[in-house]
């Protein structure tokens, strides 16, 4: 079976370079019927669509090398892949939406499926790097694109290409620390060549998820950022968050009721021109505080950190962005505040609990001596 396996990175002509038999379709004709794709099968107007070809007197957008393809009405690609069963496996994806405002992109592994918005532009390319998880039930899957879309005119829709795939493990949870992959180092595959960082849409199962142990509770994505593109705190990965409240990360953890704990973070700037004031809301069960980013000349990050009493077993621990930033290059490209390195610690119990009470201790046997001299 490892034979066959595919390795994490690119599926075969993930990113429709193979020259088709018979050779790429020239320039701006489009193309009737079914399209043979190397590796691919597919139903519907699928076109194969080069970098520089224009409709409309519009440019189409290939987001990696020559050729892309574009999924018109009610059309779909599908691969079939050799996969472990029982793992979690992220599909890393580019996509552009071409005409409508309203396209949207379903990728699915059947029966599982989820439908991603092409409506919001995180930035000014015009395509943006997506990752999706999906639990591999059986040693083989199909990977489907489709466009569910119907639009008046059936050349309209979802460009994609550079797809790659990767299965996931879960990190285990550090000594002393109640969070799960809170350093962020496990995620889905991200294109080495890309400097977008990957969007992870909304996923509301913490069991299939992009980012291990991680929910994306909002209907905006949050962007998955590596150090080669990007200022990280800790390690090769981090999370900036974006869209304000719209773009909500969240994990469970594990706690004891009434117990103190200190959750801490590193918060810091992405050096991607984003515009300041950066800042968090951070919840831990029903506490919140609002954390600014303080720019310091020799950091790109700081560490903030809250107490909070424990009131259950699981306490929820999220985070969003106070602001609604964008980029001061191009006024707007989403952005916000980086974040790193999450732990939940049971706090000292002898500092937190009886601290304050030591101190009154103190004071009373003072006062004691006090009036007896
Ligand atoms: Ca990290």
């Amino acid at each position: 079976m490892g034979l066959f396996m595919i390795p994490p990175g690119p599926i075969p002509n993930g990113d429709f370079e193979t020259i088709p038999t018979g050779g790429f379709p020239s320039g701006e004709s489009v193309v009737d019927g079914p399209t043979t794709i190397p590796n691919w099968r597919s139903n519907g107007t699928v076109e194969m669509v080069e970098s520089g070809q224009k409709q409309g007197g519009m440019i189409l957008i290939v987001p990696q090398g020559r050729h892309a393809v574009r999924l018109g009405n009610d059309a779909e690609i599908r691969q079939d892949l050799k996969v472990e069963k029982g793992s979690i496996y992220s599909v890393t994806f580019s996509a552009a939406r071409t005409c409508a405002q309203l396209e949207s992109l379903n990728v699915s592994v059947p029966p599982a499926s989820q439908t991603i918005d092409l409506q919001t532009l995180y930035n000014v390319e015009g395509w943006d790097p997506y990752a999706v998880a999906f639990e591999a039930d059986s040693d083989e899957l199909t990977l489907v694109f489709t466009n569910q879309g119907m639009e008046d005119d059936p050349t309209c829709g979802p460009i994609i290409d550079d797809i790659a795939i990767k299965k996931l493990f879960t990190p285990d949870r550090p000594k002393d620390n109640a969070m799960v992959n809170g350093d962020f180092e496990e995620g889905p595959w991200m294109p080495k060549n890309v400097s977008l960082g990957v969007l992870l849409p909304t996923n509301l199962d913490e069991e299939i998820s992009s980012l291990p142990g991680w929910n994306v509770e909002s209907n905006r994505a949050v962007r998955y950022i590596d150090s080669d593109h990007y200022s990280v705190p800790e390690g090769k990965r981090a999370i900036e968050l974006l869209s304000g409240k719209e773009g909500i990360i969240s994990q469970m953890v594990e706690t004891s009721p009434n117990k103190i704990y200190s959750l801490s973070f590193a918060i810091g700037h992405a050096g991607d021109k984003c515009k300041e004031p950066l800042a968090v809301m951070a919840f831990a069960g029903d506490q919140a505080q609002n954390i600014h980013y303080m720019r310091e000349s020799n950091s790109t990050f700081q560490v903030a950190s809250l107490n909070f009493t424990a009131k259950a077993e699981r306490t929820r621990i999220a985070f969003y962005s106070v602001y609604y930033n964008t980029r001061s290059d191009d006024g707007s490209s989403l952005c916000g505040p980086v974040l790193d390195d999450i732990r939940v610690m049971a706090s000292s119990s002898r500092r937190n609990v009886f601290g304050g009470f030591g101190l009154r201790l103190v004071v009373a046997i003072w006062v004691f001596f006090y009036v007896l001299v």
